[in-house]
């Protein structure tokens, strides 16, 4: 079931206790409704649902006379709106909490990086000259929070992109006026009987995409930099190994770093270490999974104890106290798993609560309190603790590569700058940049097409960058460390990576980071000698195992600013002949970038090497 050692033991182990996980549901799932999973089934009205198939009397348009181009059409934007309505309401949550830091010290919460500030203050255009940065966090905040609501004008980080994109962007006028609006509008136009134009439709799924990566994924990113420090290179361990036989093991899962820094904090509170102690622990270990987990191995070093699969099997180890949870990417399986172990699982969102939980209520106003009190709660569980089992698989990594942090590398701290990376390309050293990204999924082995896909490429000379589950999984490959590179590198791609002391495989942060591969891409373009827009640079994006409408919204918006993007597992969208041909081939004169699917990595990373 999977190319982690890790989890095909833990998976052995659940089985013979007859317990079940994502792999034994996925399988009871076959045979997959093909409507469904072609994109020809709409359930958009209760007329239907409807389903079509291209052929065959009576079945070719549903019951409005929708087609099925108009049908898969308004399913993927859908779900276009879905994960940027997602990643924005991440993006909101992080300018709430800037405002409190700014306004609030007793929430715990202050300015970390006061040089991001002021970078992030003069995108939004925020008078920093003489303020304090507490007033300059508070006006960037609520000029980040506008953003949102914004009715007419241009989202603020729009005007990072390189001056052709933005031109192209007015010409088929699709920037995005707000965050919120573009998805409230494409909701409208899905809605039953209203556009009826595929073409349409995507150039209003492109703008809504835009308005996630350059707007609230990007707002995220940025504003919890300045909140929790910009990340750069640092050591660190994952897979299930870093979970402790001795400690408190507190796993952190989700996305919003809001709670997990205050828990990090917890974490080391001296009070708490030694309730630990006294308790038969030896102290306190923080990891993480999925999204969450990036955050604080970007910016701490904490290890990181698996992808999104892997949520159920870290509480089979018996060795999880407690499993605290934000937003997204939870399975609501989890209470079943941690009611056949000692493993308190905790909801602290109001926006996702989990029946068979404990709810701990979180605001940014009450975090640090919060977190003492869920610490307290892991520590107190301690006790509890059965027979454990933890896969002895660890890996060690180097992470954190910000697009800053890459400047400074590759340029040094006092000429940053994307030059050398270009004369890179440009002597044929690098052949290309291409950031793999994305989930895990069941349908597929778990982590072999990351692991497959990025060890084709880098053989090949191409630079990758990484984020989410997909970086977790070349992590635990061992594709993270400086070394591999001289092993497993082309021989131009191994040269710099010795010169500079990198890994061949950079690791970036959690999904709401791909915004930094945007400005990457866009400082790539500013230097020169590459070509004037994204579409002309050797890059190239890809989603191997991705599962979540977040995915197709960042695929989307990776497309709508120039790059060719290829996602594996299979895209739903195959009932129409006409949407196929229009976004895996007529997107490239639209956008210069467009979609592309092969389930197989060896081909994905032939059709990206021949696309670079
Ligand atoms: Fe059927 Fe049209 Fe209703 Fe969709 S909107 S369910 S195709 S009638
Ligand atoms: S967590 S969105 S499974 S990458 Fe961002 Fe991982 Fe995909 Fe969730």
């Amino acid at each position: 079931k999977s190319a982690d050692r890790s989890v095909n033991y833990l998976l052995e182990k659940t089985r013979d206790k007859g317990l079940e996980t994502v792999w034994e549901r996925s399988e009871r799932q076959q045979p997959r409704c093909g409507f469904g999973e072609s994109g020809v089934c709409c359930r958009i009205c209760y007329m239907g649902p409807c389903r079509i198939v291209a052929s065959g009397r009576g079945r070719r348009i549903g019951v409005c006379g929708a087609k099925a181009e108009n049908i898969v059409a308004r399913n993927f934007a859908r779900m276009i709106a879905a994960g940027a309505a997602a990643h924005g309401d991440h993006g909101r949550e992080a300018a709430k909490t800037l405002l409190e830091a700014a306004k609030n010290p007793a929430s715990g919460y202050s300015i970390k990086d006061a040089n991001k500030l002021n970078k992030v203050a003069s995108v939004l255009g925020v008078e920093t000259k003489d303020r304090e940065k507490e007033a300059i966090a508070a006006e960037v905040a609520e000029r980040a929070l506008r953003n949102f609501g914004q009715q007419e004008g241009e989202v603020s980080f729009i005007r990072l992109a390189p001056e052709t994109r933005q031109a192209l962007w007015r010409h088929l006028n699709i920037i995005p006026r707000g965050i919120d609006r573009e998805i409230v509008e494409m909701m409208h136009r899905t809605n039953m009987g209203v556009d009826h134009d595929h073409q349409n439709i995507m150039l209003q799924a492109a703008r809504t995409a835009l308005a996630d990566g350059w707007g609230g994924s990007m707002m995220a990113t940025e504003l919890q930099d300045i909140l929790f420090g910009t990340p750069s290179p640092l050591r660190g361990q994952v897979n299930l190994g870093v979970l402790s036989e001795k400690d408190v093991n507190i796993v952190v899962h989700g996305h919003e770093p809001a709670l997990s820094e205050m828990l990090v904090l917890a974490a080391q509170d001296k009070q708490l270490i030694d309730l630990a102690k006294s308790k038969g622990a030896q102290g306190i270990n923080l990891a993480g999974i999925c999204c969450t987990a990036n955050e604080i191995l970007l910016r701490h070093g904490l290890p990181i104890a698996g992808n999104v699969l892997q949520q159920e099997l870290a509480v089979s180890t018996g060795a999880v106290e407690a499993m605290i949870v934000d937003v997204q990417c939870i399975m609501p399986s989890l209470p079943d798993i941690s009611k056949c172990f000692h493993t308190k699982l905790i909801t602290t969102s109001s926006k996702a609560v989990i029946e068979g939980a404990k709810h701990f209520k979180f605001s940014e106003k009450n975090a640090l309190q919060t977190a003492k009190e869920i610490v307290k709660e892991a520590i107190a569980n301690f006790p509890n603790r059965g027979k454990v089992d933890i896969p002895r698989e660890k890996m060690d990594l180097v992470a954190g590569f910000s697009h800053e942090a890459i400047n400074y590398m590759l340029g040094g701290k006092f000429r940053e700058s994307y030059i050398p990376l270009n004369d890179n390309v440009i002597n044929g050293r690098i052949k290309g940049v291409a950031a793999v990204v994305g989930c895990s999924n069941p349908k597929v082995i778990h982590d072999q097409c990351h692991v497959s896909l990025v060890e084709e490429l880098i053989a090949n000379d191409i630079l990758v960058v990484q984020t989410g589950c997909s970086a977790i999984a070349c992590a635990k490959a061992g594709f993270l460390t400086p070394e591999f590179a001289e092993k497993h590198a082309g021989k131009g791609l191994a040269e710099v990576c010795k010169a500079v002391g990198m890994p061949p495989v950079l690791h970036s942060g959690s999904c709401v980071d791909n915004s930094r591969v945007l400005i990457a891409l866009s400082e790539m373009v500013k230097v020169g000698g590459l070509g004037k827009d994204i579409s002309e640079l050797p890059v190239a994006g890809a989603a191997p195992e991705w599962m979540s409408e977040k995915a197709i919204a960042i695929g989307q918006y990776f497309v709508s600013s120039g790059v060719f993007t290829i996602f594996g597992v299979g895209l739903p969208v195959k009932g129409s002949e006409i949407f196929c041909q229009h976004i895996f081939e007529e997107f490239e004169n639209i956008f210069g970038g467009m979609w592309a699917v092969e389930p197989e990595p060896r081909k994905m990373a032939a059709m990206i090497i021949d696309h670079i």
